[in-house]
């Protein structure tokens, strides 16, 4: 391994010889809008939250020709440090990207539930982002989202509410949200995404005690970053533990900094594998 190639992280070496491009570039126009295709919509859907005692937003992604007497598996996909529950719309377009591989058989018709992540009565992304108190907020929507805004989700649409069809990923700050509450809520989700993940992820050992136990128990855990990323070695944390242990996950790393162009790449190629 090149010394270029050594960088230390915490007390740990971690090496990254193993960074691997997993997947090539979404193709040509995977996130425009095709008029000859059909397309679902976007909602807006509000809920109650019991956590911050405030109605609280998110944005809601029903594929095309969306029928309430079919049931739907659910994507929760989160934003990052600076953003809320327009984020992914405004960086990646989820909905284009869905309608697109859905109409291609690339992808099974799905709900995306784009959540405001930052659990606090102000929830705005205003103001200085990194302060204890706004990144406290990062934390509190574990129960917001276990107790509050899945159940309202599943009432007012028409989803499965079984493991198997319900799924956490999100960019950075969502990353590790969907790292931490995903592995710590297996009986809630059987599909994880971390994009370029913040180090709001928790300590992956105390996190997952048992890693071998996730062998065969989770379906999907999907793991990317760009090697431009200055958060590149979280991920590659993660990824040398899973390895160490035997855990089967995706790991693609390409050559993009903390940019939407990856988080929407990334967004592709797991929206083709999630709940297949
Ligand atoms: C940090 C660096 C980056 C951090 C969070 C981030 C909590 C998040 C970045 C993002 O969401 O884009 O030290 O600490």
């Amino acid at each position: 391994v090149a010394a270029d190639k050594i960088s230390v992280q915490g007390n740990s070496i971690v090496l990254s010889a193993d960074d691997v491009r997993a997947f090539p570039d979404a193709p040509k126009g995977y996130k425009d809008y095709h008029k000859d295709i059909p397309h679902g919509k976007v909602e807006a859907f509000s809920y109650y939250s019991t956590v911050t005692k405030t109605k609280r937003k998110a944005n809601v992604y029903l594929p095309p020709n969306y029928d309430p007497d079919e049931k739907y598996p659910v994507l929760y996909l989160l934003h990052g440090i600076g953003g809320d529950e327009t984020e992914w719309l405004r960086y990646d377009s989820p909905n284009l990207v869905l309608d697109n591989l859905i109409s291609e058989d690339e992808a099974v018709p799905m709900i995306i539930v784009m959540p405001n992540g930052r659990a606090l009565k102000d929830d705005r992304a205003v103001g200085d982002m990194f302060s204890p108190e706004k990144i406290q907020g990062f934390a509190n929507f574990e129960k917001d989202l276990l107790d509050c805004l899945i159940p309202a989700i599943q009432s007012n649409y028409s989803t499965y509410t079984d493991r198997e069809h319900r799924a956490i990923a999100g960019l950075s700050m969502g990353g590790g949200q969907s790292i931490n509450f995903g592995f710590s809520h297996l009986d809630s989700f059987a599909w994880i995404g971390a994009f370029s993940a913040a180090p709001n992820a928790e300590k992956i050992p105390q996190l997952i005690p048992d890693p071998e136990s996730l062998v065969g128990e989770v379906d999907l855990i999907y793991l990317s970053c760009g090697n431009n990323d200055g958060l590149i070695n979280i991920s590659r944390g993660f990824h040398q533990f899973l390895k160490d242990h035997d855990v089967p996950h995706i790991w693609n790393v390409d050559d993009a900094g903390h940019d939407p162009v990856t988080w929407g790449n990334n967004l592709y190629h797991f929206a083709s594998k999630v709940f297949q």
